[in-house]
């Protein structure tokens, strides 16, 4: 079975956009998202999978992600990337179809160390719900950036509640220094702050 992450910066009520954007403006928080998702082995990439919307939200010079396999899923099957010349990016139309194909190492990318959602809404979703007994590939650990103030109660698009849900399946908070030792390296601990916001580094995992 093969695992996955989510990654994701979430207010207190969960919540992470605002009119098809991010909420806020955290420079740090941002480089910390681009660190996670491509630190991987010498040879190897890290996949990125998200959805349609959250595709569309990334500022065009960043897209697809570099230094990562970018996975887009739309249900629309003649949605239209645009390609870049040496950042894998593949379409799929069902999160099913996309995690096929981390399974199955293509010929051209290099080897996949790890692969993470980044969103949006539904594919948060939809992924968390993925259960062993149906999916060959399930959601064992969140990476939270945890927005502690201001509230953002203008966000329009929530993460699902993981923490307060369900009975069978506990999530954990992991120590700081476990969370280090998963991506690789230091990250600061505590609450941090930019631009006003106060925010925390957080992950969180369950058996799968
Ligand atoms: N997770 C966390 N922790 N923070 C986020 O901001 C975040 N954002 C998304 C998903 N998970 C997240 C989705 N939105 C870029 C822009 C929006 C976005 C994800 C990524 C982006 O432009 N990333 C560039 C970094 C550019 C920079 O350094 O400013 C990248 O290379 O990753």
């Amino acid at each position: 079975m093969s695992r996955l992450t989510i990654i994701v910066a979430a207010t207190k009520s969960n919540g992470i956009g605002q009119n098809s954007t991010l909420p806020w403006r955290l420079p740090r928080e941002m480089k910390y998202f681009a660190q996670v998702t491509t630190t991987a082995p010498p040879g190897h990439s890290n996949a990125v999978i998200m959805g349609r919307n959250t595709w569309e939200s990334i500022p065009e010079k960043y897209r697809p992600l570099p230094r990562r396999v970018n996975i887009v899923t739309s249900r629309n099957e003649n949605y239209m990337l645009n390609s870049s010349p040496n950042t894998p990016l593949y379409l799929h139309t069902t999160l099913a179809s996309a995690l096929a194909r981390l399974n199955t190492p293509s010929t051209t990318d290099r080897p996949i160390h790890r692969a993470f959602v980044i969103g949006g809404a539904s594919l948060y979703s939809e992924s968390l719900a993925l259960s062993p007994s149906s999916s060959p590939t399930v959601v064992d650990r969140i990476l939270l950036t945890r927005i502690l103030s201001p509230d953002f109660d203008q966000c329009d698009v929530f993460m699902p509640d993981f923490l307060g849900q369900g009975t069978e399946k506990r999530w954990d908070r992991a120590s700081h220094e476990e969370l280090e030792a998963w991506v690789g390296f230091k990250v600061p601990e505590g609450e941090q702050e930019e631009n006003g916001i106060k925010y925390e580094f957080q992950m969180w995992t369950r058996d799968p």
